[in-house]
């Protein structure tokens, strides 16, 4: 795999910098973000994933070492944990960082404006099967194309923690066609053979550091081989006056409402902020999420497989 193209350098030149995101799809920047703060979110998480008994309390917290056979979104166990951490304030604040938005403006407009959905990653180790496959943002989010997303991890993020990376250039190739696959999103796409002449790009990302993408280009996890959790959050932004599907509104998953998010939080300044911002509210269509119903069988027997695996491992270890 190649590496990231490092564009740091061109943060204080606006039009080259909108010209790399165009030309690329991604941007790759380093020492964007405040390392202190993004650990102390790091904290925050770890220390709901500890209270769920996710974690090896014999280890350091905050290596996130887990103690447990693999949750995923959406098993219940994973969503109890991951509802307080959708309850964290500093979570939700953290797509407002200014360094973030001024990015967003210069690829965006003055307008740019984070969605409310903001996404938590919480992903085991040794868990190939369910790494974060090839996919494309759009049909997830919809409303309107120019959607980019900002994925930061919380803390120095080596390739093997299981990082992003993204195929260079994809976002040139429209929407793309999906098939089912076990990881987040349980969507992958088909890439097409033209695509082939793209190259996968990567990187050790160090605390601080973040990308940028569109919602056109392609984008999966590498696998997580460390032993430890890779935590990692995401944000979408869009310009005000832009389309927008209802779902993008809700917390993530939709399992506990905003007033019980905002609930314990000491400043609620940006409680429904969107509600001030300009956007054409458009329905999601689930008819893009289809997949050729001959593979419908064989994704059912993909996750049953999957799930018994699982159940193996936790008699196994008696958890
Ligand atoms: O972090 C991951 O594994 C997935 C992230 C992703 O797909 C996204 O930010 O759109």
């Amino acid at each position: 795999m190649q590496v990231f193209t490092d564009s740091t350098a061109l943060i204080s030149e606006p039009s080259k910098l909108r010209q790399r995101f165009e030309e690329e799809g991604y941007l790759f920047l380093r020492a964007v973000l405040a390392p202190e703060k993004l650990l102390e979110l790091r904290a925050q998480i770890v220390n709901c994933l500890n209270e769920a008994g996710w974690l090896d309390r014999q280890a350091d917290l905050l290596d996130a070492i887990p103690a447990i056979v693999p949750y995923v979104e959406g098993d219940e166990g994973y969503l109890e944990a991951y509802n307080e951490v959708q309850k964290l304030q500093a979570f939700h604040e953290l797509a407002h960082d200014p360094a973030i938005l001024s990015l967003m403006a210069v690829l965006l407009g003055d307008s740019a404006f984070p969605h409310p959905l903001a996404v938590a990653r919480l992903m085991f180790p040794d868990n190939d099967e369910w790494s974060t496959p090839p996919h494309q943002d759009y049909p997830n989010n919809q409303g309107t194309e120019s959607l980019y997303a900002c994925w930061i991890p919380l803390d120095d993020c080596p390739q093997r923690l299981g990082s992003l990376s993204v195929l260079r250039g994809s976002h040139r190739f429209g929407v793309l066609p999906l098939d089912y696959a076990l990881g987040a999103g349980h969507r992958q796409a088909v890439l097409p053979t033209e695509l082939d002449k793209l190259d996968w790009v990567g990187g050790d990302f160090n605390n601080g550091d973040l990308l940028l993408f569109h919602s056109l280009t392609v984008h999966r996890a590498l696998h997580n081989q460390s032993g430890r959790m890779r935590l990692s959050v995401d944000y979408r932004y869009q310009a005000e006056g832009e389309k927008l599907t209802e779902p993008c509104l809700y917390p993530h998953f939709n399992r506990i409402s905003w007033e019980e998010i905002y609930r314990g939080w000491s400043d609620r300044a940006l409680a429904y902020y969107w509600q001030q911002k300009d956007f054409e509210v458009v329905p999601w269509n689930p008819d893009m999420h289809n997949i050729n119903p001959h593979k419908e069988a064989d994704a059912i027997k993909q996750g049953l497989r999957y799930d018994r695996k699982r159940e193996r491992q936790r008699q196994e270890s008696g958890s």
